[in-house]
């Protein structure tokens, strides 16, 4: 693809970016949610220390639940120090893992922003909520079916602060509002400061401010680690996080060796694709790698910092043990795995995503496990819906994810997921895929290249070898095409 057509794209998603940010900065300036005195004496006085515990119904006073979401953007699966990364610093996720649950084998049904955001907010596929593109916002009814308008319509004060991502947020739609995104140093009222750290101030003013006598929804939307796509360092992090990688040294997954680029297809290994493209922005040499890698990392550490301090603002507050709080990345990413950079093809590293709840339901007995289940993005609008015990709309294609937890024997659950892809520009730079995810076998299916993969994951994890021609695989594969034909008609 010519290097004028690409220029063209990125000025497109420019603007959008731009004029996300733009109304943040007026909302800024003049959007004074509670009178700020008022509202802290009010605090003080209502929460007075104690801890705010939901009564198990003794006394007929049971608090409804408050929910904070927590959605980082390009952060994947094992770039978590509890899922057994040894270099990057997240004691605060580390901490949120061990006293709640962590799923290890949680995924994403479309893995870019803005799709994977409008399948966070509904619960549903790209199919069903129509995000397939940047800039489009859900419809008003469709809002009023996501988690926020689900709770609002509840009498929940409800707040977004950060990326939204998923066309302009509407003003109306939240009580809190604080959108932006794009860039990692931003100014705003004469104070140039780091996005997170930005997403960290808003999130305690939210909280500090919020009424005491209505149930919160919170949700945080970091921009980070998404790499800054026109700043040539691409991850522009705090100085502070930098005293945590002073000796560190990213090791290379096999995944970088040449023969898994060589065993792409020839349009996903072409200079042309995207991949491709940003593969030589961020680690086409030794010593980018490491520095890019690093500043990732390091973006990340200062995700985990503000969450930290989110939830000890919670722990002051008294509200922890009455908050469900769901932590999760918006799609997977390419740490230069087949010789690609970011997302959205359906190879693993693309598709899996950290997943944490803290939910006070859960016995101390049971804090701290993991669940291996196949969970997806879908499954956190009908976790936070279920938790408040609101009625789950009947659009929704996830499911709750409480049961795993709460429940002495779990209930049976998926063990395989569709997943769908849009073609961003053309098929050179970002082509289109759909396919079946099982454990045991995926097979994909690239339309615009008529051309399809079939990866035995138990012999071939690393999703090397092609088998859609091998004599041995024909029945799997028939299968498989019909079950893809069936997923792709359910999921609208
Ligand atoms: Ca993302």
């Amino acid at each position: 693809m010519s290097r004028s057509l690409y220029l063209v794209v990125l000025s497109a998603v420019t603007a959008i970016s731009v004029a996300s940010i733009s109304p943040s900065l007026a909302q800024t300036t003049g959007g004074a949610v509670v009178a700020p005195d008022a509202a802290a004496t009010l605090a003080a006085v209502a929460r007075g220390g104690c801890d705010d515990v939901a009564d198990d119904g003794q006394n007929g006073t049971k608090k409804p639940l408050n929910v904070v979401v927590l959605v980082s953007d390009d952060q994947r699966w094992d770039s978590l120090g509890a899922a057994g990364n040894k270099v990057i610093h997240t004691p605060h996720l580390d901490e949120f893992a061990a006293t709640g649950v962590r799923f290890t084998n949680a995924r994403v049904t479309t893995s870019i922003c803005m799709t994977s955001r409008a399948s966070i907010l509904t619960g549903q596929m790209m199919s069903r909520h129509g995000i397939d593109r940047f800039g489009k916002p859900l419809t008003p009814d469709q809002f009023a079916d996501t988690y926020h308008g689900r709770l609002k319509a509840a009498g929940y004060w409800t707040g977004f602060i950060g990326k939204y991502g998923v066309g302009a947020p509407r003003r109306d739609d939240f009580d809190f509002l604080r959108a932006y995104e794009g860039r990692h140093w931003i100014e705003r009222d004469g104070q140039r400061l780091h996005v997170t750290e930005w997403n960290r101030r808003d999130s305690l003013e939210f909280l500090d401010n919020r009424p005491d006598d209505q149930p919160f929804l919170l949700s945080v939307s970091f921009f980070a680690p998404h790499a800054e796509d026109r700043a040539p360092e691409q991850y522009l992090p705090q100085d502070w996080s930098a005293q945590h990688y002073t000796d560190a040294v990213v090791p290379r997954s096999i995944l970088t060796d040449d023969a898994y680029l060589q065993a792409l297809p020839a349009f996903l290994s072409d200079e042309s694709n995207e991949g491709r493209v940003r593969y030589h922005w961020r680690f086409d040499t030794p010593e980018k790698y490491q520095r890019y890698m690093v500043n990732y990392f390091r973006l990340i550490t200062e995700v985990d910092a503000a969450i930290g301090d989110i939830v000890a603002k919670l722990k002051a507050q008294g509200v922890y043990e009455n908050t469900l709080v769901v932590f999760i990345g918006d799609n997977g990413y390419f740490h230069a795995d087949r010789g690609l950079a970011d997302k959205w093809y359906p190879y693993e590293e693309s598709l899996r995503v950290p997943l944490i709840v803290h939910d006070p339901r859960l016995p101390s007995s049971r804090r701290g496990i993991t669940r291996d289940e196949m969970t997806l993005n879908i499954d956190v609008a009908p976790t936070v819906i279920a938790a408040v015990e609101q009625a789950v709309p009947a659009a929704i294609q996830g499911n709750d994810l409480a049961p795993l937890y709460l429940d002495e024997t779990p209930p049976g659950w998926r063990d395989e997921y569709f997943y769908e892809h849009p073609t961003i520009t053309n098929r050179e730079r970002i082509p289109s895929s759909i396919a079946v995810i099982r454990r045991d076998f995926k097979y994909v299916q690239w339309p615009e290249w008529d051309h399809d993969q079939l990866f035995d994951l138990t012999e071939d994890p690393t999703e090397k070898t092609n088998l859609v021609g091998d004599a041995a695989y024909q029945s799997v594969l028939t299968d498989l095409r019909a079950k893809l034909a069936e997923m792709q008609q359910a999921a609208r």
